[in-house]
């Protein structure tokens, strides 16, 4: 930080004491003694916890409300279905596995490393079957990508419906991946020139088998076996996933097991209208694997509102395409009538999660809160209802609209739409 925010802020806090309008703590610590300040406290006179009381740390108990979260009425069962990362909780950039949404089609599966085998086969000179001993000898890469299921938000399409950011925007997390880079291992196993489409598929009763073409598979694609420093949690695909950075979730999969080459993109078996985006006419967007530019502010969001009161206010969120870097994020506070840039806060990295600050000093009114990406190709995050009219109501997936908060006078926020 530089010191000129520093000391503008320093001399607004001096200036709303003395001129006695809130900010409760200091003007409170002039009269009555804080026992916070004066008294021993309890954690002062004793030990704290030994050094193994817990070999794998948890969070602290205060923060216990920071965890995934689903919807009840979302899914008929909880093996398959999704819930969803608490955004609005968290700060930076990367997520941490044990509060990453899960959306499991059959459930988490438990799969050793001795019981892991990959195979590659279709179209490539040598089939092959890998262990994980045998990844394991491959040069590796390491690589930050955003995961995003293309259902995110899509409860939304019809109007402002759930109460935050982690259940309208919280199918999103974004990890340090390290692994082999697919093109290493099809590489290996020599792709024929007929061969124009991968088939991926998971280990799990669903398989969650999908098709991604060549050319893509043979870019960014990573088989990845650790996350955040870690090894892969059970639930994102231990021991072995699909990274694929910009795409869709589904494509990502997890406890992946066969990868075959064809020369055609393979229809998996249960459904038929994977990657595409049904019209209002009828006929459906076809193959929208990247996910395009979207952001959305954390905080204040309705399950972080605004408890200080009026003065400094910190606003917060994320930002994300599937098309390269972020560039630009404008915040308004006035319904859209005016914007103004946010800080990209930290390192920009593409298709990665990129966090953005707007401080401002909030004057205790109600305002109405909503940030606006802008990526490396010049793409604009559109309104909702500029999305709703090009493609209509039919679709849930892909809505990458601009969300609205609406900051009420007391602090609480609500989600809403403005015409
Ligand atoms: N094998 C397998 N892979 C899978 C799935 C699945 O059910 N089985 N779900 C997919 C979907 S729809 C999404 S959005 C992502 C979610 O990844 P996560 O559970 O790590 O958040 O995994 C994808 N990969
Ligand atoms: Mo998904």
């Amino acid at each position: 930080m530089t010191d000129e925010p520093v000391t503008s802020r320093r001399a607004f806090l001096a200036g709303t004491a003395a001129a006695g309008a809130g900010l409760a703590a200091s003007a409170a610590a002039a009269q009555t003694p804080d026992p916070l300040i004066t008294e021993v406290q309890e954690w002062a006179s004793v030990f704290g916890d030994p050094v193994d009381a817990t070999p794998y740390g948890l969070p602290i108990e205060f923060e216990s409300h920071v965890v995934r979260r689903n919807v009840e009425w979302l899914t008929e069962s909880t093996a398959s279905s999704i819930n969803f990362t608490p955004i609005h909780a968290l700060e930076g950039t990367i997520t941490p596995q044990g509060c990453a949404f899960e959306r499991h089609h059959s459930g988490a599966i438990s799969l050793s490393k001795q019981d892991y085998r990959l195979m590659i086969n279709g179209l490539v000179e040598r089939p092959l079957v890998f262990t994980f001993d045998d990844l394991m000898r491959f040069p590796r890469q390491i690589s930050t990508a955003f995961c995003e299921c293309a259902a995110n938000g899509g409860m939304e399409w019809g109007g402002a419906q759930l109460e935050g950011c982690q259940f309208t925007q919280g199918m999103i997390h974004n990890m340090e991946y390290t692994g082999v880079m697919l093109r290493d291992l099809l590489a290996e196993a020599g792709v024929k020139p007929e061969g124009k489409w991968i088939y991926v598929e998971g280990a799990d009763a669903s398989s969650n088998g999908r098709s991604i073409p060549l050319e893509k598979a043979l870019d960014d694609v990573m088989v990845a076996f650790f996350a955040n420093g870690e090894a892969l949690r059970k639930e994102h695909g231990y021991p072995v996933r699909l990274v694929v950075p910009g795409w869709e979730g589904n494509m990502w999969v997890k406890w992946l097991r066969r990868i075959g080459v064809y020369h055609q993109a393979v229809e998996s078996r249960e459904e038929t209208s994977k990657y595409t985006d049904l019209m209002p006419d009828g006929r459906a967007r076809k193959w929208t694997w990247v996910m395009d530019a979207k952001s959305v502010i954390t905080s204040p969001s309705p399950q972080a509102p605004i408890r200080h009161g009026k003065g400094p206010l910190v606003i917060t969120g994320l930002a994300w395409s599937g098309h390269g870097k972020i560039t630009r994020v404008d915040v308004s506070v006035d319904g859209g009538n005016t914007w103004t840039p946010a800080r990209l806060t930290g390192d920009v990295k593409s298709k990665a999660l990129t966090r953005f600050h707007h401080d401002m000093v909030w004057d205790g009114s109600e305002m109405f809160i909503m940030s606006r990406a802008v990526d490396e190709t010049g793409y604009v995050q559109p309104t909702k209802q500029a999305l709703r009219e090009i493609r209509g109501l039919n679709n849930v997936y892909h809505n990458n609209g601009i969300q609205v908060w609406w900051v009420r006078a007391d602090g609480e926020v609500e989600n809403v739409e403005i015409a």
